[in-house]
């Protein structure tokens, strides 16, 4: 049988991902924007007893400037009124603003609403606000999570606010811009123990210097990403796109792997080990598995990065 995307994605199925994450996230959406946004207040306030936000770059921070200074300006009422749309997913300009943004801009608003929340510039949550019994639930399991599974849960509750992507027709996307690649003499080398395979060590170290460009030279030209819970990234631009807009100053730090010969003369590589975000740096470890299809050239054809269920799991290199 011929080597698919969708038959690519199935590799090292023993694999366990944190499927706690979609589940807390479904559980959350349920909710009503009000809980929602409470929740997100009191699952962040949580957080921040045992670790920090970095604060965002001035580079992100641009983007949002216009939006949060018109939110500034607004009474209470409105604020909520604009955050409960965010939740709700309204049809409104800000709305539509929000949805352009990438992640990483949508959270550096979000930080900077958070402070003003707290200094009661911005409509905080209501003093004594009683969450209904499914959202105490919701913040219950999150609760249970392990660090990089709660702050996964967050980005992507933030990620998902806002006007709905797939409706907003033509648009512009809004981006940081690209970060220039680390100096020669400042990069590091990963070592991982059972991998000699020189693309999966160029994917890290490229990955690790914000080197894109060369990066991406190390795909297919059909090859794909699937980053955790999400659907394969498709064709070197796209992914080319996904990295220059998601991927800088992520720090890989992988352990140990697997690499076996798959059909057709591929080969089938898996890696766990951690991985940091800029926004908690060395404060937050995510436990995460890389499962490499690399075709007869020596290119990526897939790769599937995984957020892992629990420890135990990076050991767990079987086939
Ligand atoms: O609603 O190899 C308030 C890929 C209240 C690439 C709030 C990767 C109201 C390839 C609290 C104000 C990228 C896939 C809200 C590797 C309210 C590759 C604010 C993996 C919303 C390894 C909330 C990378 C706030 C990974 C401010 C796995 C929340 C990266 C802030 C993972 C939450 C990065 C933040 C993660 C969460 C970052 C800052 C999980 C950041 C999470």
């Amino acid at each position: 049988m011929a080597i698919t995307i969708d038959s690519a994605r199935n590799i090292f199925p023993n694999t366990l991902s944190a499927d706690a994450v979609p589940a807390t996230i479904a559980r959350f959406n349920q909710l009503s924007a009000e809980d929602q946004l409470a929740w997100t207040w009191f699952a962040y306030l949580e957080m921040g007893k045992t670790i920090t936000v970095a604060a965002p770059g001035a580079a992100s921070m641009q983007f949002a400037e216009a939006t949060l200074n018109q939110i500034r300006q607004m009474s209470f009422p409105e604020q909520t009124q604009v955050m409960c749309d965010l939740a709700n997913h309204s049809d409104t300009p800000i709305c539509r603003t929000y949805a352009a943004w990438s992640a990483n801009i949508k959270l550096g608003f979000w930080y900077q609403l958070g402070i003003w929340m707290d200094q009661a510039i911005v409509a905080p949550i209501p003093e004594g606000y009683q969450l209904s019994a499914n959202a105490e639930a919701v913040l219950q399991a999150v609760r249970e999570l392990d660090q990089g599974q709660q702050i996964t849960v967050l980005r992507s509750a933030v990620v998902d606010m806002g006007f709905d992507l797939s409706k907003l027709g033509d648009y512009s996307r809004v981006a940081e811009p690209v970060v220039v690649p680390k100096d020669i003499s400042q990069r590091t080398q990963v070592k991982i123990e059972g991998i000699s395979n020189t693309t999966v060590l160029s994917y890290m170290n490229n990955l690790n210097a914000n080197d894109f460009g060369t990066l991406i030279q190390l795909f297919a030209a059909d090859g794909a990403l699937q980053p955790p819970f999400q659907k394969p990234i498709v064709g070197r631009d796209a992914v080319f796109r996904f990295f220059n807009e998601e991927c800088q100053n992520l720090k890989l730090i992988p352990e140990r792997g697997v690499s076996e010969p798959a059909e057709d003369g591929y080969t089938q590589v898996k890696v766990t080990g951690k991985v940091q975000t800029p926004w908690f740096g060395a404060a937050v470890g995510m436990n995460m598995a890389w499962r490499f299809l690399i075709n007869p050239e020596g290119k990526i054809f897939f790769v599937a990065i995984d957020l892992l269920a629990s420890p135990k799991e990076l050991l767990n290199l079987v086939r």
